[in-house]
C-alpha cells in the first residue's frame, strides 16, 4: 500500500518510524544519494524539488514533504494514537509543533548542512554554517524550556511531534554543541530511543549507535 523513498538517516526517518509505529505494511525504496539519484527523471516525476523522502500510496498522488507525510500517515492510522483527533484540543498543539519543527530547526537545517547553497567561497559557507548552530542552539533551547519534564511536546500525550522532534536532535550529532547536551532534549530522545518501533527503524536503515 505504502512505499517510502528514503536514505539512511535522512529526513525519510520521520515517516519511517511513524509507518512502524502503526504497524501498516510499507515497501522501503532506497534512494541512491550517490549516484545522484534524488536528481533523476524518474524521482522528479515523484518530487520535482528532487528531495527525500516520498511517500507513494498505491493508487494516489505522491507525496513529498517530511511533515505533511508524517501527518497523513498519523492520520490514516488513528489507532497508533500518533495524532488528536479533530476537536480534541491538543489537535491544535500537535499542528503547532509540527509546523515549527519543519519550517524553523528543519528548514536552518539546510543551512548546516548544505552551506554551499548559501555562499560559494569556503570562508563564507563556513560562516552560514557557524551562524546555522547558533540558531538552531536557540531554536532548540527555546524548544527545551517548552518541553520540560514533558515527558512529551503534548504533555502526558505521545505524539508524531515527539518523533520529529527526536529526528532532529539526532541530526545535531556533530554540532559544537548537540542538541543531545540540553538536558530536556537528551531525556526526551532516550525516551523515544526506548520504543520498539523506533529501535526497529533504526535497524532496518542500518543506522549504529551513537544515535543521538
Ligand atoms: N522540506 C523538505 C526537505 C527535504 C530535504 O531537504 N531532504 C534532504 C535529505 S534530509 C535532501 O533530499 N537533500 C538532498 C539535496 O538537497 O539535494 C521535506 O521536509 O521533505
Amino acid at each position: 500500500m505504502y512505499t517510502l523513498h528514503y536514505y539512511p538517516g535522512n529526513a525519510s526517518l520521520l515517516p519511517h518510524m511513524v509507518l512502524r509505529e502503526t504497524g501498516a505494511p510499507f515497501t522501503l525504496a532506497l534512494v541512491d544519494r550517490q549516484a545522484n539519484a534524488h536528481k533523476s527523471a524518474a524521482y522528479l516525476t515523484l518530487n520535482p524539488n528532487g528531495l527525500i523522502p516520498v511517500l507513494e500510496i498505491a493508487g494516489e498522488t505522491p507525496m513529498f514533504e517530511t511533515a505533511a507525510i508524517a501527518i497523513a500517515l498519523a492520520e490514516r492510522h488513528p489507532e497508533a494514537g500518533l495524532v488528536p483527533p479533530v476537536g480534541d484540543p491538543l489537535r491544535g498543539q500537535f499542528l503547532k509543533w509540527m509546523l515549527h519543527l519543519s519550517n524553523t530547526p528543519q528548514a536552518t537545517y539546510v543551512s548546516w548542512f548544505y552551506p554551499f547553497q548559501f555562499a560559494d567561497d569556503e570562508a563564507a559557507q563556513a560562516a552560514v554554517k557557524a551562524k546555522a548552530a547558533v540558531r538552531l542552539d536557540g531554536m532548540f533551547d527555546r524548544i527545551a524550556a517548552q518541553l520540560g519534564d514533558g515527558p512529551w511536546l503534548l504533555g502526558d500525550r505521545f505524539s508524531a511531534a515527539d518523533l520529529f522532534l527526536f529526528m532532529l536532535i539526532r541530526w545535531g550529532r556533530s554540532m559544537p554543541r548537540p542538541p543531545r547536551t540540553v538536558p530536556a532534549l537528551g531525556a526526551l530522545a532516550e525516551r523515544v530511543l526506548a520504543r520498539p518501533a523506533v529501535q526497529a527503524t533504526l535497524a532496518a536503515e542500518g543506522l549504529q549507535a551513537p544515535f543521538v
